[in-house]
């Protein structure tokens, strides 16, 4: 951690608006949409043209190439046209001496729209037909002849709202023009490719002249797997028609309003149990509110199936989603990439089946953990499952009986203060879904000097991968982690980069180093050979070993022979994740190359007069393989606990007509350290993983619906206060909400 810590705790850290501003840099502002759908009739500039430090203001009618920014479905227009979809569109860009000039400019653009229709609900969306592709279903065993041989069945609906990234640093980019038409561009992106090929379309010239740089990110969490583009386009826009380098920070109610957050989802499921509790058939309808335009909605709806089935093993199961197209911001990927919007659904199921079964809910979960062998609706088998060890493992550490047996008693005594338990089991796939997407490139440098500088595809965003790369680096030289610097990602030194996203940025890129490092590691111990003669030879901390014997060899004096012998001391390595493919007809095939497993018990107290709630505990087992950096792994489990908490209980996107009202953290609540649980992690013990990295398992993710659990012990609270009122599956269950649940008639 050497590299990450001390630069963040001193401030030494450069982000996108630290870099020093270049001599002419140019500041820009956006001016955007105030209505949800409409005609653009008529766009005034006038006066905002003549404003004082205006350098240029540009509309679509002044993109040279294409006027599109869509990745995979190409349907969003960087600046509106003709017509505006949702409230927050950018529709022209303010080019001015100072950021206040470009703001003062801004707002004197005035615009005259035809205002039309506007549709803020996916399923009213879906009933006229808007969707944005095709439907998906997934189907396991026979779904339609199974009801009638269960003993219980639940119907219903569940919600589960959307999210704000809140990124500590709002999207930005820094655009430098170079020679020969030439832009550098500084981007706040997780995708360094999308954004020099993006770029290069709406420019108009090769990706060869569009080069990115990204030394790291102050967050990401999803938010700039595809939406960083835009921010990247506008400022290569003012550099293509000024020539001078050109900057935009969006501040952050800019950032709340116009950028994409987690989808919001309205599912209808039904499930259907035998007399001892294992799940028969499930069925669901998922309608995801992707916004107005698909973005990255489409492979997030796969994950949704995908992970619709969560930990469970369930023989007949029918699954379809819709991702359909509303007049809002275009949703896009966070953290779980739809797989919690999934996983929320099937444990309300469970939740209803329980009450209505009488089966406790710890019982439930249990008898239909995944086993070994047992088929995903995707076709997938579990090779090897940590579902039924995590599980029966929290609930010892959490001493589970006990805490039920406390709260029982705690429930009797006390009127006004109620506490609730939920277990949630996690199942998440590794890799991306879109197998070509899971390749990874690394260039490892090493200077005569013996020091070395490690170039991959991977953007660091906090998470650390910087940290584990270096440390698979250094065990695979065997040298020591100081001697190695991370150089940023930057696409003139590694390629056709993959989104550094789907929780697989150490895994695919680690892997490409390891790769890297490997090869350069035989070369040098060819010169070995030379100097010391034929035997077994191997490098361990920095000095060579003959036939297991120490010799006067160092790792500073290897290098500089090798490079005396013009021996290549660079390495270019290229990883693709073997064995996983999909057929997207059959909706079948291997879409992961493994998965992960956790569970999480969770405690929480509730205040019944207030509506107001304390998470006491949270205990968890988790499934690392073999972990590449415990610290960091836990650092991950945490952050994605309380931001998974987050996302079910505090907060809460507020829009009246599609326009958001909640976009500043005044109104949007996130969890800070006071609502964070006591967490009480174990890593699982001798857990292996034969598919990554120095048998390690992604960590990025899974975590996060860990924080479902807050809101089903939440449920359980209440529901010891009030056992009448039937439960609204509907989350985030803000204190407000609580309230009214505890007390409405
Ligand atoms: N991004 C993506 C992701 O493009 N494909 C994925 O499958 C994915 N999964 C999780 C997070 N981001
Ligand atoms: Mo992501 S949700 O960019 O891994």
């Amino acid at each position: 951690m050497t590299d990450l810590i001390p630069p963040h705790t001193t401030g030494e850290s450069v982000f996108v608006d630290d870099i020093p501003e270049p001599k002419d840099m140019l500041h820009t502002a956006v001016f955007i949409s105030n209505i949800p759908h409409g005609k653009i009739i008529k766009l005034n500039m006038q006066k905002a043209k003549a404003s004082e430090g205006v350098v240029k203001i540009i509309t679509a009618e002044d993109i040279p190439g294409e006027n599109e920014v869509g990745r995979i479905i190409q349907d969003e227009e960087l600046l509106a046209k003709d017509k505006v979809d949702f409230i927050g569109q950018p529709i022209a860009v303010v080019f001015a001496e100072t950021k206040n000039q470009a703001n003062t400019a801004r707002d004197l653009i005035t615009i005259e729209y035809e205002p039309l229709p506007a549709v803020f609900d996916p399923r009213e969306a879906a009933k006229k037909g808007m969707l944005i592709a095709p439907s998906r279903t997934l189907s396991l065993g026979d779904i339609d002849s199974i009801w009638d041989k269960c003993e219980t069945i639940v119907e219903g609906v569940a919600e589960s709202g959307g999210q704000e990234h809140i990124y500590m640093e709002t999207q930005g980019c820094l655009a430098i023009p170079g020679e020969e038409g030439r832009i550098l561009l500084y981007s706040s992106t997780q995708n360094p490719s999308t954004v020099q090929n993006i770029v290069s379309n709406v420019i108009g010239c090769d990706m060869n002249k569009i080069e990115v740089d990204v030394k790291r990110l102050g967050g990401a969490f999803g938010g700039k797997e595809d939406q960083a583009t835009h921010w990247a386009a506008i400022c290569a826009l003012g550099v293509y028609h000024t020539r001078r380098p050109v900057k935009l920070v969006l501040d952050r109610r800019e950032d709340i309003t116009i950028t994409g957050k987690r989808h919001p989802y309205s599912t209808d499921y039904k499930l259907g149990l035998n007399k001892e509790g294992k799940i028969l058939a499930f069925s669901a309808k998922f309608y995801q509110n992707a916004g107005a335009a698909a973005d990255l909605s489409t492979p997030i709806l796969g994950r949704t199936l995908f992970h619709a089935t969560n930990a469970y093993y369930i023989p007949n199961v029918r699954v379809t989603a819709y991702s359909c197209k509303t007049n809002l911001v275009p949703f896009t990927a966070f953290r779980g990439f739809g797989g919690p919007q999934g996983m929320f659904v099937i444990e309300c199921a469970l939740a209803h089946a329980s009450e209505k079964s009488g089966i406790s809910i710890e019982k439930l979960q249990e008898r239909n953990l995944l086993d070994e062998g047992d088929q995903f609706p995707y076709g997938m088998k579990v090779e090897k499952t940590q579902a039924k060890r995590s599980f029966a493992e929290v609930l010892q550490d959490s001493k589970f009986d006990d805490l039920k047996e406390k709260q029982e008693e705690f429930n009797k005594k006390n009127k006004l203060v109620k506490k609730g338990f939920s277990i949630m089991p996690i199942c998440f796939g590794i890799s991306f879904t879109a197998t070509f997407m899971n390749q990874a490139g690394a260039l490892v440098n090493v200077y005569y000097d013996g020091s070395v500088n490690i170039s991959s595809g991977a953007v660091e965003m906090g998470q650390g991968v910087n940290t584990k790369i270096k440390s698979i680096a250094a065990r695979t030289l065997s040298i020591n982690p100081d001697r190695i610097r991370m150089e940023s990602t930057n696409t003139g030194k590694v390629i056709n980069t993959s989104p550094t996203a789907a929780s697989s940025g150490a895994d695919l890129n680690g892997k490409a180093v390891e790769i890297a490092c490997k090869a350069i590691n035989e070369r040098l111990l060819n010169v070995a050979k030379e100097k010391l003669g034929e035997g077994n030879l191997a490098l361990k901390d920095e000095i060579v070993y003959l036939n297991d014997e120490k010799t006067n060899l160092t790792w500073e004096e290897l290098v500089m022979s090798a490079y005396l012998s013009r021996v290549n001391l660079s390495s270019q390595a290229y990883f693709a994740m073997p064995g996983i493919h999909y057929d997207a007809e059959k909706e079948k095939g291997k879409p992961f190359a493994y998965h992960v497993f956790g569970t999480a018990v969770t405690e929480v107290t509730i205040d019944c007069l207030r509506g107001t709630y304390t998470f006491d505990n949270v205990y968890i087992v988790h499934d690392a393989g073999k972990s590449l950096n415990y610290l960091i792994d836990l650092g991950q489990i945490e952050g994605g606990l309380v931001q998974g908490m987050g996302w079910m209980t505090l907060e809460e996107l507020q829009y009246v007509d599609g326009k958001l009202l909640t976009d500043a953290l005044a109104t949007y609540k996130v969890p800070d350290i006071y609502f964070a649980p006591k967490i009480h992690t174990k890593f699982l013990e001798d857990a292996d993983n034969p598919y990554a990295v120095l048998k390690s398992k992604a960590i990025g993710e899974p975590p996060f619906m860990y924080g479902i659990g807050a809101y089903f012990a939440l449920k359980d609270a209440a529901q010891a206060f009030r056992k009448d009122k039937e439960w609204v599956y509907s989350a985030p269950i803000t204190p407000e909400k609580l309230l009214l649940y505890l007390h409405e008639e």
